[in-house]
């Protein structure tokens, strides 16, 4: 297909799955929103969004653009599917409606109360092992150990393979973009992965208790049919495990970055949860994803024809400085509702909750035995086409002098 640009917007051939975007995508966003209201993707044949109110707009209006030819680069309604779509992010209302209904209430803060203790926890006892240790890497030894232990467990899996989440989360991520080499390399592993996940996703892998064991729940009551309690079950391991291994590595990089900042939650740990959002903001886990127009429609004064993609870039809008003061300033005490870290509207991340209740338990412990954090080499981006993440971060955490005096006095 070729698709001549339009003249009702600016072009770009900025390309948003390229290296040099993912190394570094903010000197690039900001050029994107300079480009205007909406802009076309040359490289992508594709409209584009990255300042905030239009973005908030099209997450906001899931008539006129929607996820059911995917969020990715591919239509699927044209290309063939590497996995079955998603019943709950691949899926317009009124199919949407009922699966999201099923999370919601799974993922409510009244259901996720009783996994405050147990996060709080486990997150002691790494935190513990960690300033031990003293010189580690917060990508796999803080950021992945913790979510590896807990979120799997809340799920009811097994505590055997849970390395192999990553590997699938990283394939799925690198799906959503274009058939470039990254793309390649992920369908050549996904071969591989392909039975364990669904062994994963079985009603007999999950134990009693868990997020996995009340999807199944709804299967008994006939809300969903079992298969697609499954699909429900794979949504949980594709979306609960880089997207929050990726906000604490960033979470630990900015602390050691601004040790200001680090202070102030020293200072009151209830700072926790506010935390974690501005990283999310600052750093935007997911750059973006796309949606489908449904019919022809006007955005700003570009009209974008009906069946086409448009990308949505959360990170350009989680950065403009005609919604946020000083965007690109790390500030904990930033009011930060309205960012679109986690997307917006009825597709809105259906895990915060849990990812919050998660990173606030092992941000707090943290604090508690970490004076300051020391850079001990030189953080790596892990380049993926969708999901924004370190590969490495070697730290140094030093010991806050009062916690280590604490237990002699027992
Ligand atoms: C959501 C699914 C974690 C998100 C950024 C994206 C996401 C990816 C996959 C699924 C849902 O498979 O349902």
């Amino acid at each position: 297909m070729t698709e001549s640009a339009p003249d009702d917007c600016k072009g770009t051939d900025i390309d948003p799955f390229s290296d040099e975007f993912l190394n570094d995508p903010f000197p690039f966003l900001a050029e994107l929103r300079g480009l205007g209201e909406v802009f076309y993707l040359r490289k992508c044949q594709a409209w584009g969004v990255a300042r905030h109110t239009q973005v908030t707009a099209v997450l906001q209006n899931p008539d006129v653009f929607s996820n059911a030819a995917g969020v990715g680069y591919s239509n699927l309604k044209k290309e063939e599917p590497w996995r079955a779509p998603s019943i709950i992010l691949e899926v317009d209302p009124p199919v949407h409606t009922t699966t999201r209904g099923i999370l919601t209430r799974i993922l409510s803060p009244r259901a996720l109360r009783e996994l405050r203790e147990r996060f709080a926890a486990e997150a002691a006892l790494l935190a513990d092992r960690l300033v031990d240790a003293e010189t580690f890497d917060a990508v796999t030894d803080l950021a992945q150990a913790y979510i590896l232990k807990v979120f799997p467990d809340s799920l009811g899996l097994p505590p055997n393979n849970r390395e192999n989440l990553l590997t699938y989360g990283g394939i799925t991520f690198d799906s959503l973009g274009p058939r470039n080499p990254r793309f390649e390399a992920a369908m050549n592993r996904a071969e591989q992965i392909r039975e364990w996940v669904g062994e994963n996703c079985a009603r007999r892998a999950l134990t009693p208790g868990g997020f996995g064991a009340k999807i199944f729940e709804a299967a008994d009551t006939g809300e969903v049919s079992e298969d697609e309690a499954a699909l429900l079950v794979r949504s949980f391991l594709t979306a609960g495990v880089d997207t929050t291994v990726s906000a604490l590595g960033f979470a630990i990089r900015r602390f050691a970055e601004h040790p200001d900042q680090w202070d102030m939650l020293r200072q009151d740990p209830s700072l926790a949860r506010s935390a974690f959002d501005e990283v999310v903001r600052i750093d935007s886990p997911v750059t973006g994803f796309f949606r489908t127009t449904t019919k022809e429609t006007v955005l700003g004064t570009t009209t974008i024809p009906a069946d086409h993609k448009v990308m949505v870039l959360f990170s350009g809008a989680n950065r403009d400085p005609d919604r946020w003061d000083e965007p690109d300033r790390f500030d904990i005490t930033r009011r930060t509702s309205g960012h679109t870290g986690f997307g917006a509207g009825i597709h809105g991340c259906a895990g915060q909750m849990v990812a919050r209740l998660e990173t606030e338990a092992l941000l707090t412990a943290l604090a508690q035995r970490v004076s300051h954090w020391e850079l001990a080499g030189a953080p790596t981006i892990a380049l993926n086409n969708t999901l924004r993440a370190l590969e490495s971060l070697p730290v140094r955490a030093h010991q806050d002098a009062a916690h280590r005096a604490a237990p002699a006095t027992v």
